[in-house]
């Protein structure tokens, strides 16, 4: 038996390492693709649905598989420092690759609009974290410009070594199915993440273009965003993003080129959901799959729900969704949606246990 190392020694031949590259790994890649038996019979529809669920990754999202590979390839290259500006996961990937490569991390977040286990994880893995007065937008210039006067490498996605290790995701999702899905849906922020699975899907296919839409060999791609946030559904960037789901509380996203390619190419769309349809997602998931995934994974679907009623998604279908980072990093959303789920407090005796138990049978 092989053990499982990470995600660059999994698909080495398809990613750019030598055999003299060290790599830095934490042993990424490889996330359950969970098929939903109780939300199909719930909405009564005829479809095949697959959680990627991204968010048991090493550091707790999908960055991770970036991550190993910008930080393989800034080690390699000599780099001491790596940068980011982040919504929060990204800081904390960053953060646990560095400590692992022994080099440094900086992160610029937006003071206040991080969620707490993310700045949590962060704090642990000992980044420097500078914290801003402006958004993510903000942050993510300062850095574009500060990384032209200070020696460090920037680790976003507009760094192409970070969409080399996601587009591995796609990879992941055919070499399990055996072939690709109908619809991907995933929610869209700086756009990174969905230009890395196409570009996957594309390298990885098995069937050649031009085929029948059934047999075609590649997904159509769904990208979903926050209505407050959701300059792809408007068609120009938004200057003051605003959602509960702030890892997706982005205007300005980084792969706007690249993700409107992903979009033709595949004839897919990009649509918008409320904070509310957001929110009763997350809380779907948990309550009916036992999945639990932070606000801005739910987006996803949010969406392909959304587009399954309207029959966007036509019934036989297969779809997966990416829940990009998992429910354990914003817990005081989680304790907010349960606000009226009020643990009962009683005496520690038998007596009492077992009449909590059978009052709430
Ligand atoms: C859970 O961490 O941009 O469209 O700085 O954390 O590839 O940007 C996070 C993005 C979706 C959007 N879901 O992905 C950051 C950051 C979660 C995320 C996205 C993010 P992209």
């Amino acid at each position: 038996m092989t053990r499982y190392t990470g995600l660059i020694e999994r698909y080495r031949k398809r990613l750019p390492v030598t055999a003299n590259t060290r790599l830095i790994s934490l042993g990424e890649g490889n996330t359950p693709l969970i098929q939903l038996h109780n939300i199909p019979k719930l909405i009564g529809k005829d479809v095949t649905i697959y959680v990627k669920f991204e968010g048991l990754n090493p550091t707790g999202s999908f960055k991770d598989r970036g991550m190993t590979m910008a930080v393989t390839k800034a080690v390699e290259a000599g780099s001491q420092a790596i940068i980011c500006a982040s919504t929060g996961n990204t800081s904390a990937s960053a953060a646990a690759y560095a400590v692992r490569a022994g080099i440094k991390a900086f992160v610029l977040i937006p003071e206040g609009k991080i969620a707490l286990g993310k700045l949590a994880q962060t704090l642990m893995y000992d980044a420097k974290i500078i914290q801003i007065n402006g958004n993510f937008d903000r942050g993510m210039a300062l850095v574009k410009e500060v990384a032209e006067l200070a020696p460090v490498t920037i680790v976003n996605s507009i760094n192409p070594y970070r969409i080399e290790g996601q587009k591995t995701a796609a990879f992941e999702i055919i070499d399990e199915l055996g072939y690709p899905p109908d619809f991907h849906c995933l929610p869209v922020g700086n756009a990174g993440n969905i230009t890395a699975y196409w570009k996957g899907y594309k390298e990885y296919s098995t069937y050649s273009q031009g085929q029948d839409a059934v047999c075609r060999g590649r997904p159509v791609m769904c990208g979903y965003q926050a209505a407050g946030a959701a300059p792809f559904v408007q068609g120009a960037m938004v200057d003051n993003p605003e959602t509960i789901a702030t890892a997706i509380r982005i205007g300005h996203p980084q792969s706007w080129d690249l993700a409107w390619t992903a979009q033709q190419e595949s004839g897919g769309w990009f649509d918008k959901f409320t904070d509310e349809q957001i929110l009763a997602a997350q809380k779907m998931l948990s309550q009916h799959e036992g999945v639990f995934c932070e606000p801005a994974s739910a987006t996803s679907l949010a969406g392909a729900l959304h587009d399954i009623s309207t029959g966007k998604i036509p019934e036989g279908s297969v779809i997966v969704c990416t829940l990009t980072g998992n429910g354990i990093k914003d817990p005081e959303i989680a304790m907010q949606q349960c606000a009226d789920a009020k643990p009962v407090t009683i005496d520690a005796s038998l007596d009492q246990v077992k009449k909590a138990i059978l009052d709430s049978l």
